[in-house]
């Protein structure tokens, strides 16, 4: 493990006790995604508060420190992620954690040159709502002068009634005018994204970090073009598949046994 990482894992225990050990899957199957995302984008603290300094008190946002450790994830701009490389975490069963925690949805970044939105739906897609209707920004990785977001600024769906399932949806270029939606079930994407998947999910302690690709046909398959942090939902674990450098560690029993403590 490089120093890196360490470092990263050491920032990552100020979310969750469950953080370093998701960190540990993450470092276990995107290596190539942290080597190659060190140089890109870096976003000081200062830069970063300055985004809030006109702000109300109370708004939705996210700790510096906190986006930071998900912003070292995202990829960087136009690198292609294999399916190998592709972490996925079963967003099938993705659904509201119940209790009294709201769930919320924070902006992480952006790496498009479309301007893209975002929906989330409790109906399996018949009806989507608006969460953020153009997802740009003056810090993103393609950054907009213009852009109305500011990193890490979230917002509030509310909570949920009984066993609610909630699925995200990206609207490709949707600010200016397109109309395709990109969703969780490829095989309800459009045209020749038919089949493909569009999303990567990470499970981050009590986040969910998704990473959408905005490009149909899928593009250059970078995955960043709209990322973002959901707080307030359960789901699975990511597939076994993509957990095989675990196993040596010891730590895939204690993940089995998160995820059987999970299962709702
Ligand atoms: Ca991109
Ligand atoms: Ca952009």
């Amino acid at each position: 493990m490089n120093a890196q990482i360490s470092d990263k894992i050491s920032s990552c225990k100020t979310i969750g006790r469950h953080c370093t050990l998701g960190l540990m899957a993450l470092a276990a199957t995107t290596a190539s995604v942290f080597a190659a995302q060190s140089a890109s984008a870096q976003v000081t603290q200062s830069q970063y508060e300055a985004q809030y300094t006109s702000s109300p008190s109370d708004l939705l946002r996210l700790d510096f420190d906190t986006w930071n450790l998900f912003n070292s994830v995202v990829n960087v701009e136009r690198q292609k992620l294999s399916t190998l490389q592709r972490p996925q975490a079963d967003l099938s069963k993705l659904r509201w954690g119940g209790g009294v925690q709201d769930v919320e949805v924070f902006f992480i970044n952006e790496g498009a040159g479309y301007r893209n939105q975002l929906f989330y739906s409790v109906d399996g897609g018949t009806s989507k709502n608006m969460i953020f209707g153009d997802i740009s920004s003056p810090l993103s990785l393609l950054s907009n002068s213009n852009g109305p977001l500011k990193l890490g600024q979230g917002s509030n769906l509310g909570s949920f009634t009984g066993n609610t399932f909630i699925d995200f949806f990206v609207k490709s270029d949707g600010a200016n005018g397109g109309t395709n939606y990109l969703g969780f079930d490829p095989d309800q994407n459009p045209g020749s994204s038919k089949g493909l998947s569009h999303v990567i999910g990470y499970t981050f302690g009590d986040y969910l970090l998704l990473g959408f690709e905005d490009i149909i046909g899928g593009g250059d398959l970078d995955f960043n073009d709209v990322v973002f942090a959901v707080k307030g939902v359960t789901t699975s674990v990511p597939e076994p598949s993509l957990m095989i450098g675990l196993i040596a560690t010891g730590a895939m029993v204690v993940l089995r046994k998160r995820a059987h403590n999970s299962e709702v």
